[in-house]
Formats: structure tokens, C-alpha cells, sequence
């Protein structure tokens, strides 16, 4: 039953599928006959399978998908369906077709026995239903029909999905659970179009994890492995990729690449700085000359049109324009007149090489770093070419279209980063995006009507596997995905890959420890990241330690066959973060021991060292689990970082250790830390919200290092007044045992100005007095030389502070004004004093809810 859940929140039909679904399979299990409702189909029983009919005019793409149905079954049944192209025969078959190119499913229309409405002439949609007397000869048909080839592609999979196949099932080893009888619900089912036109990843560092392991597996990263890139893709219903590129060319490393995700059904492209379908290491092959289009043009366009010519009749998004060689800006005397001039030449190439008008290729134009400074200052391409908008690579959106702006026939989409290469430092070790942030802004550019491209940088690809499978899902129906239904999906991910059990411990698991990575990038803690004093940096050791504990229980319980999906998926990062923080803790416990030679100074050295040690056995153990299969996926070093970019290898932090003999020295009075009067209050944890007009507050459960956090929807609606009297804001009632001079310190996401314009506001008020507007964004530019913009991302907050009078002690009324959409408030503290130094800021002492 592990996967019968994992869509029920898509459509009503799917709930009603996956009910009878998961009643069959129960009963399947347990060897008796299952029951059958009035006109369901049966796929699998008593040791037969139905036969799998498809076209031979069909796609050979939808073909080899339906041989994987046909392996999917038997990895179910372990009993394997017959597959034909043949004229079909039996009493219940499963007939696979896309419309207007299967004559079976076209003749089952004609016939009036099939009804398309809905499904013919859409994008990427499917339709499946049980059909009586379809034909002559057969009972019964489970019809799988697509109004394209990937939508044909999608029905067959949501199916494999439903028996129980988990698209991870060889990315992470999710076993398949053996059952005897399948049946499928009569009803129609479809999942309807996907809102996002181009769901997609981006392979890239790729080294040197999915390098050495694909080398050691596939000989290199070559079509042995993109085959299994593919079906992935299209099992998680994406369409679109950019390969590897660190010393790769897709197109040109493997002939076979190319052709075979074509036929598979994958819309290549290649990276936002990558021009033409050409890899950067193509022009490191085959180029002459400089990178330049003022000094080399025919060169490149030679080079170019090479690119096209390859491309050929192959679905794929060209991408357009130019960067500076090796993904840095062009040079300093490149103006928007050369850009315009370079995209019109390759445009024209287009055009030439496709033998048709240029506007009907699909073409982007990224407005990554600096290139988005061109587009500001000026630069124009044709309509019909996607911008592709890009986060700052911490995964905070830069810039938004406006709600007003008239449409473009290429529409907008957005490149965004779960993985990258760059300061203020480089993140590619393990999973560090929390998805209810991931959420909050893919919602963001989908409410801005970002819906032609949403691609993600996924680095080795591994282990990415739950924010890969919810970028591809939510761009799918990001209707169906509400904040406070984050949790929900996460728990249903985790039913589909280990079952119902124990699916709500392992996604709150799965949850937290991408939340905690989520506070500081792992590369980017250190001995100094938590405050000793205050008890933060034992509690941070202690929260990750009781996760591990959780997780090792859970692993016990779980049978054999879960454990190397469980420790892929779930173990191997919480105990590799938990040591991880246990081991700076250490160093930290033991360089303050040094300094009054305290006794325990050397065994906490020791103690580190071995933690150290331990660091290297949890990547040994990951490279062994399923006999290996994944070795070298761990080999991204992490520890030791010394500026923006990693080492060859991880390199054990100092740690002090004493003479024999050191005499310790009292320790001098630790000064107590600060603890001057403060109020610390959750975001989420309002007495009262004002909302107005459109626009209400909302809270974003677990978004954010603490708690959770609060936003105003729709994020479209411009301020219309000024902050005051009934605008929309929140009210928290606070005790402040004094009066006096107060600062109220405001800890806000991350989030960029997506307006693109004077900075996003917020105002704070106590009581009656006028709101003060502060900005998020003052002297704050994404950038790498932008010390107040890395700040943030590296402490993935954004705080702001304000000052304040309180007149008498006693109860206030604090005030959050709603000035510009988008700002997302996490937490809110008001002192009179000096704040303990931590890295969280001070812990929740009150909640505003429960007061007075
Ligand atoms: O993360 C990014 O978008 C860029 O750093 C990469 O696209 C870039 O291609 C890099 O890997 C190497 O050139």
C-alpha cells in the first residue's frame, strides 16, 4: 500500500482509485481473492497477469515506457505481462495509445467508446478508464490514453506509480512490495495539464560525486546512465534537462545521448550560459580563437550553427545569448547593442538550420547574475523567448514580473539552486532546502505567472531525491500544495517510498533535518557557528542526536529489504549532520577547555578527532549500501573550509591539546551572557491578525531556522495606503517588565526585492505610535562581493531592528504592518538590554497568544 496515498490530494477521482486500490492490495497480501467492485479491472490475479497492447505506429518512446508497465508488473506480481504490438486478444487487456497517433486508441474513439473531452489537443494529459467490449473479441480494457507522447508517458507511469512502484525505486533502491492482485477502478482518472509547461534539473558540480560514480558503473557519464536520468525524470512527470557540463558534453561525449532522450521523451537544453545546444567544453574542443563576439564572431557562429545542425528535428529549449567564457561576464566593454546584435545572429541561424520561422523553436534567455542587469538597463529579445528568471543560488528569487505587465508569448520561468558552486560559500554535500521555503517561493513566481520553465540546479543529483520529487510535483499543480500542506506531502513521500507505518515519523525526520541544515549550510558551520554560553550549541547537538535516535529506531523496526532505501534516503543525513555538529561542538567544548588547562581538554581533542574519523565511516557505509551501487556519491568534501570553494579533501579542524601536565587555571567567572529583559516571540504565535481588503495574513508552518513563519497573500496586490489604523497587520500582546527605551529585532527570510525595485518594507509599531517603515533591502544587492547580501544567505536570515519607547511596564500591543508583499517574518524579539550573542537568536520565552 506504500504508494496508494501519495497523489490523493491531486483529485477527488485519485482518492477514490487509490481507496479501492489500497483495499484490493490488502487483501492481495493476504492471499485471499480480492473483491471485485462492478466493472474494475484486474491487472494482476492468481498468478495471471493482463496482456499490455500498444500500437506499433505508436511513439518509440511510449513504447519503451510501456515495457517498463510490463516490468513493472512483474517487479510487483513477479509475473510478467505479455507486451504486443499484435492485434489485442483476451478477455481483459490494458491498451496504451496517444491520440492521433495510435490507430487502436483512435479506432476506440471512433467507435464512440472512448471519450477524449478534456484530454485531446491538451498538454502533456492523460486519461484513464475502464472500457467494456472495447473491441471484438475483449472483454474488458484498462485504457491509457495521452494526448501527447509524454502524456501517454504519464498515464503509464501514474499507474506504475499506484501498483506500487516508486519512480526512486532504482535511484534510491525503494523495494516494491510483492503483491498478487491488482485491480484498477473503473472510473476515469486524469491528473488534468501540468501548470508549468517545462518541469526540469540541472546535473551540474558534478564532480567529483556523480562523476566517479558514474565512471566506476557506466564508464563515464555517458547514455548508460542518462537512460536511467531519463526514466527518472519522466516518472516524476518532468520533461526537461540540462546536463552535466564540468568537463561534459552531452551531445557530443555520447552520440547515443542525444538520440535516446529524444526517443525517451526528454526536452534537453543545455545551461544558462551554454549558447546554441553547445556544451561549454565543445568550444574547449573544437573552438578557435577567444570567447568573443567583437573580435571572433564567425567563429562562433560557426560553432553555433553546428550546435542547431546537431539539435536537428530533437525536442529541446535552445538556450540564446551569451556570457563570458567558463560562466563569467562578458567583458567590460560588451553593451546591450552587441547582445541584441548576438541574439538576432543565432536567431537567424535558427531560423536557417530549422528550415522555419525562428519563433518556433522554443528558446530562452537566462537573467542569470549580471545578465539580469542587461535586461534592467534595456535589453530586449523577441517575445516569443522564455526569460528564464533566476534566484540569487540560494534559492531567494531576484526578480519577479509584474502583475501588470502585458504577456509574453515566451512567458517567464525560473532557474533555482538547491545545489551550488560559488561564495560566500559553496553547498553540495547533502540536502539543505527545507520545502516549505522551496514552496514559498516557487509560489511567489507562480502567483507572478512564472509558469513556461521551472528548472532546478540538483547537483549530483543524489541525495536530492525528496526536493527534486516535490520542485517536479509542485510545479505540476502548485494549487494542490498549500502552505499547511507541506507536512502532508512529505508524509505521503514517505508512505510511498517505506509505507504507511511509519510514514509520519520518518517525514517529520526528513523535515527537521532539512530544516536544521537549512539554518547554516553544513559547509558552512564551524567551532564559532552556536554560542556555548547560552546552552545553543548543546541543544543544536542535542536536537540532531534525538533525530538520530529516532531515525536508527525506526531503521530497527523497518524490514531488511527498506534499510538500504532508509539509509540512503533518510539515515545516512541525519547521522552524517549529527556528527557533523557534534564534532564542532566538540571542538569548540574543547578549545574553551584550553584555555584554562582544564583536565578534559585532550580527551574532547581526542573526542573531536574520532568524530572526525567517524565522518569518513558514515560515507564508507553510504558507499556500500546495495552492494556498493553508490559508490562515490559521497565523495563531495565538506569539512574544513577555509574560503568560498572546497578542498580535495575534508581537513579535521584544530583542536588544542595540552602538555602532560598543564596546570589548569581557575577558569575565570564565564560572564554570565546578557539576559537583559527581553520578549521572544514565534512569528506564527499572533494574538490577533488584521487582514483587509484582498490581502490576509497566512502562516507558513516550519518555514524558517525556528518555528515556523507569516506572510500576506496575494502577493500580487501592490500597498495602496500607508501602514495604520486598520491596514493589514498582526497584533502580539507583550509583557515588558520596563519602561524605557526598547529595540524590536525582526527576523525575516531571506527573501530578495522580486519588484526589482526600491527594496521590500515592513512597519513596527507599539501601541499607538506610528508605524515606523523599515526596508529589508537597503544597501543589499545579490551578489558575491556584496557583504550585507552574503550575510543573509550564509545565516538565512535577513534581521532587522527598530527602536522603541515603552512608557510604563505592563502589557503592549506590538505591531507587524503588511507594507510590501512578499516579506516573511519569522520571529520577532523586543529587549531593553544587550541580547545574548547566539546564532538563533534568544529562544521563545512568551507566546503573545497565551497572554494577559
Ligand atoms: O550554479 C550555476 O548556475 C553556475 O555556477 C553553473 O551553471 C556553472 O555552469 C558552473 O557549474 C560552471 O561553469
Amino acid at each position: 500500500m506504500k504508494t496508494t496515498s501519495f497523489r490523493l490530494f491531486l483529485l477527488p477521482i485519485v482518492v477514490l482509485f487509490a481507496t479501492v486500490s489500497a483495499q484490493a492490495q490488502t487483501i492481495g497480501k493476504a492471499t485471499a481473492p480480492a473483491i471485485k467492485s462492478k466493472g474494475d479491472f484486474t491487472l494482476a490475479a492468481a498468478g495471471k497477469t493482463a496482456p499490455i497492447y500498444a500500437s506499433a505506429a505508436e511513439w518509440p518512446g511510449v513504447l519503451r515506457a510501456a515495457k517498463d508497465l510490463q516490468a513493472d508488473v512483474q517487479r510487483v506480481t513477479k509475473t510478467e505481462p505479455r507486451f504486443s504490438t499484435e492485434k489485442p486478444a483476451g478477455a481483459e487487456v490494458v491498451l496504451i495509445g496517444t491520440i492521433g497517433k495510435s490507430p487502436l486508441i483512435d479506432g476506440l474513439v471512433k467507435a464512440g467508446k472512448l471519450s477524449t473531452a478534456g484530454v485531446a489537443g491538451k498538454w502533456e494529459t492523460f486519461v484513464r478508464q475502464v472500457v467494456m467490449d472495447p473491441l471484438p473479441g475483449v472483454k474488458q480494457a484498462l485504457v491509457i490514453a495521452g494526448s501527447d507522447k509524454r502524456g501517454t508517458i504519464y498515464g503509464i507511469y501514474d499507474l506504475s506509480q499506484q501498483i506500487g512502484v516508486s519512480p526512486w525505486y532504482w535511484w534510491a533502491d525503494v523495494p516494491v512490495k510483492p503483491q498478487t492482485t491488482l485491480r484498477i477502478p473503473a472510473a476515469r482518472h486524469t491528473l488534468g495539464e501540468p501548470a508549468v509547461k517545462y518541469r526540469g534539473i540541472f546535473l551540474n558540480d558534478e564532480a567529483p560525486a556523480l562523476t566517479g560514480w558514474s565512471k566506476e558503473k557506466f564508464g563515464g557519464i555517458n547514455s548508460k546512465m542518462y537512460v536511467h536520468v531519463f526514466e527518472l525524470i519522466l516518472r516524476l512527470k518532468g520533461n526537461y534537462l540540462w546536463p552535466a557540463m564540468w568537463g561534459n558534453a552531452f551531445n557530443d561525449d555520447d552520440k547515443l545521448s542525444p538520440v535516446l532522450a529524444d526517443e525517451y521523451g526528454i526536452v534537453m537544453g543545455t545551461s544558462h550560459h551554454e549558447p546554441m545546444q553547445r556544451a561549454q567544453q565543445e568550444w574547449k574542443r573544437y573552438g578557435h580563437g577567444p570567447w568573443n563576439y567583437q573580435t571572433n564572431d564567425t567563429t562562433l557562429r560557426r560553432f553555433w550553427r553546428q550546435g542547431i545542425r546537431n539539435m536537428g528535428t530533437k525536442e529541446s529549449i535552445v538556450t540564446m545569448a551569451m556570457r563570458g567564457d567558463g560562466d563569467e561576464p562578458m567583458s567590460e566593454d560588451s553593451n546591450i547593442a552587441l547582445l541584441e546584435k548576438i541574439v538576432a545572429d543565432q536567431r537567424k541561424i535558427l531560423a536557417e538550420e530549422t528550415h522555419k520561422p525562428a519563433n518556433q523553436t522554443p528558446q530562452l534567455w537566462a537573467l542569470y547574475k549580471e545578465v539580469q542587469d542587461y535586461y534592467d538597463k534595456g535589453m530586449r529579445v523577441p517575445d516569443d523567448m522564455t526569460l528564464l528568471l533566476c534566484d540569487d543560488n540560494w534559492g531567494n528569487l531576484r526578480k519577479l514580473p509584474k502583475p501588470g505587465d502585458a504577456p509574453r508569448k515566451g512567458g517567464y520561468g525560473i532557474y533555482y539552486h538547491f545545489d551550488y558552486v560559488g561564495g560566500p560559500r559553496s553547498y553540495r554535500w547533502l540536502n539543505t532546502n527545507p520545502l516549505p521555503r522551496v514552496r514559498e517561493q516557487m509560489h511567489l513566481a507562480y502567483e507572478h505567472g512564472v509558469k513556461q520553465i521551472w528548472i532546478v540546479n540538483v547537483g549530483d543529483l543524489k541525495p536530492m531525491e525528496l526536493p527534486i520529487s516535490f520542485f517536479l510535483d509542485y510545479a505540476w499543480n502548485p494549487d494542490k500544495i498549500k502552505a499547511d500542506q507541506v507536512a502532508a506531502y512529505t508524509q505521503r513521500w514517505a508512505s510511498q517510498q517505506f509505507g504507511p507505518k511509519y510514514a509520519a515519523d520518518i517525514a517529520d525526520i526528513l523535515a527537521k533535518y532539512a530544516k536544521y541544515n537549512g539554518r547554516r549550510k553544513p559547509e558552512l558551520i564551524d567551532a564559532n557557528t552556536y554560542s556555548l554560553a547560552t546552552g545553543e550549541w548543546a541543544k543544536v547537538v542535542a536536537d540532531y542526536n534525538q533525530l538520530l535516535t529516532r531515525a536508527e529506531a525506526i531503521n530497527q523496526q523497518l524490514p531488511a529489504a527498506d534499510r538500504d532505501a532508509f539509509y540512503e534516503l533518510v539515515l545516512h543525513p541525519v547521522q552524517a549532520c549529527a556528527n557533523l555538529n557534534e564534532m564542532y561542538y566538540t571542538v569548540a567544548l574543547n578549545r574553551e577547555a584550553a584555555k584554562t588547562n582544564q583536565p578534559n581538554t585532550n580527551a574532547l581533542a581526542e573526542k573531536a578527532k574520532a568524530l572526525f574519523a567517524k565522518d569518513a565511516e558514515i560515507k564508507n557505509r553510504y558507499h556500500a549500501v546495495a552492494s556498493g551501487k553508490w559508490n562515490h556519491m559521497m565523495d563531495q568534501m565538506h569539512i574544513g573550509y577555509t574560503s568560498w570553494h572546497d578542498e580535495k579533501a575534508d581537513i579535521m579542524p584544530q583542536v588544542v591539546t595540552l602538555p602532560a601536565g598543564a596546570t589548569p587555571t581557575p577558569a575565570a567567572t564565564p560572564a554570565e551572557p546578557a539576559t537583559g529583559a527581553y520578549v521572544s516571540l514565534e512569528a506564527e504565535q499572533y494574538t490577533k491578525a488584521v487582514n483587509a481588503g484582498p490581502v490576509s495574513w497566512q502562516r507558513l508552518p516550519d518555514l524558517g531556522r525556528t518555528l515556523g513563519a507569516v506572510s500576506t497573500y496575494p502577493t500580487t496586490v501592490a500597498p495602496t495606503e500607508a501602514p495604520g489604523g486598520n491596514s493589514p497587520h498582526l497584533e502580539y500582546r507583550i509583557n515588558l517588565t520596563q519602561a524605557g527605551p526598547v529595540t524590536v529585532s525582526a527576523y525575516l527570510a531571506p527573501t530578495l526585492d522580486f519588484t526589482n525595485t526600491t527594496g521590500l518594507r515592513y512597519a513596527v509599531s507599539l501601541d499607538d505610535e506610528a508605524p515606523q517603515i523599515i526596508n529589508l533591502h537597503t544597501g543589499i544587492k545579490p551578489g558575491e562581493s556584496n557583504l550585507p547580501w552574503e550575510r543573509i544567505v550564509a545565516k538565512s536570515i535577513n534581521l532587522k531592528t527598530s527602536q522603541h519607547n515603552v512608557a510604563a511596564a505592563g502589557w503592549h500591543t506590538l505591531k507587524f504592518w503588511r507594507v510590501d508583499p512578499g516579506v516573511v517574518l519569522e520571529k520577532l524579539v523586543v529587549s531593553a538590554g544587550e541580547l545574548p550573542a547566539t546564532y538563533l537568536g534568544p529562544p521563545a520565552n512568551a507566546t503573545s497568544a497565551a497572554a494577559e
